[in-house]
């Protein structure tokens, strides 16, 4: 459940996209599938604060033992300017300090769903290792919200970023990030920063109109070494092929230019038109489209599923995406 709106309606990021993703992918016999293995947390807390990491998993045993029920939500948080930046002691406390909205709730299997999302971001990558030119991890949480120590957005853990940083720590000098789902991808862009072995560009809608609502901006560039290593392109809602591919186009050219050992593609597919949560344009022959112009940046591509809620066609957009980037 999700407070939404002011009422309390059914998840919008719910297990059966994962199941209809992968229904199309036999579907259409897109590629052998492979079951995630299981890989030691150090290559989540190498990206994360260890105690958030614990935090998640622990979160709903502790919710229950104070007697409750339903899903694990905050009713306070952490506000800009506070004095104080102590984590709190108490459950609610630790709820308000760690995540920045109510609508990612721990319950009693998240961690393992969780914890599967990062092994399956993981499988994929040790795929590419291994000499793979592609692969799709389908991920489910999501992950881009979240960042070094806090989560929200659906996502809990940065399934992406997890995948960035341990395919740094195997040799590759450079990885670029491109993240085109329809929300800005903040926590990847936190995480990244500061570094200029990661190149993160993100084409999502308007935070000052949309969420994440406080970070997505033209003018985040990145930090100290991280300088001019982070790219935003922010557009306004009502956007459409036209205009999104444009944008593409854009980011695709600055890719190109600092030339990445691997792609990591943070693949949301709430651009759609139908999405109903969202306010992009995009049809479902866009996104054969955009999986095409993916592939003429000739680099071996890690795709990591995002978000994307039209649940009728979320599988045949993912995976026009895919069979774009295959076919190209
Ligand atoms: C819709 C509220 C949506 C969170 C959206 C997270 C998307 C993750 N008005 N809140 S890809
Ligand atoms: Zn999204």
């Amino acid at each position: 459940m999700e407070l939404f709106e002011g009422s309390i309606v059914p998840a919008f990021e719910k297990p059966q996209r994962a199941e209809l993703i992968r229904q199309r992918i036999n579907e259409v016999h897109l590629g052998p599938i492979v079951n995630a293995s299981e890989f030691p947390l150090r290559f989540a807390t190498a990206v994360h604060d260890l105690r958030m990491v614990a935090f998640i998993e622990n979160a709903y045993t502790e919710w229950e033992q104070l007697g409750r029920t339903g899903g694990a939500i905050p009713y306070s948080f952490l506000a800009r300017g506070c004095c104080c930046n102590a984590v709190p002691v108490s459950l609610d406390g630790r709820l308000a300090y760690y995540t920045f909205d109510v609508a990612t709730p721990v319950t009693r299997t998240s961690w393992q769903a969780v914890k599967g999302s990062v092994d399956t971001a993981l499988t994929a990558a040790k795929l590419l290792h291994d000499g793979e030119r592609a692969a799709f991890a389908l991920c489910r949480p999501p992950g881009h919200h979240a960042g070094t120590d806090y989560y929200g957005g659906y996502c809990f853990l940065n399934n992406a970023a997890i995948a960035v940083n341990a395919i740094v720590e195997e040799g590759s000098q450079r990885v670029a990030v491109l993240d085109i789902d329809y929300h800005h991808g903040n926590g990847t862009q936190e995480i990244f920063y500061r570094r200029d072995d990661v190149l993160f560009v993100s084409i999502h809608a308007d935070p000052t109109h949309e969420f994440p609502f406080f970070s997505g901006h033209a003018d985040e560039a990145g930090a100290s070494d991280g300088e001019g290593f982070n790219l935003n392109f922010p557009l306004p809602a009502g956007t459409g092929w036209k205009v999104w591919s444009e944008a593409l186009g854009n980011a695709l050219s600055r890719i190109a230019a600092y030339g990445p050992d691997v792609l990591v593609v943070s693949l949301g597919v709430d651009t759609y038109h139908g999405d109903p949560i969202s306010h992009f344009l995009l049809g479902q022959e866009d996104f054969i489209r955009l999986g095409k112009r993916i592939a003429s940046l000739q680099r071996p591509t890690l795709f990591v599923m995002e978000g994307g809620y039209a649940v009728d066609e979320l599988g045949i957009n993912v995976v026009n995406v895919l069979t774009g980037y295959e076919g190209a």
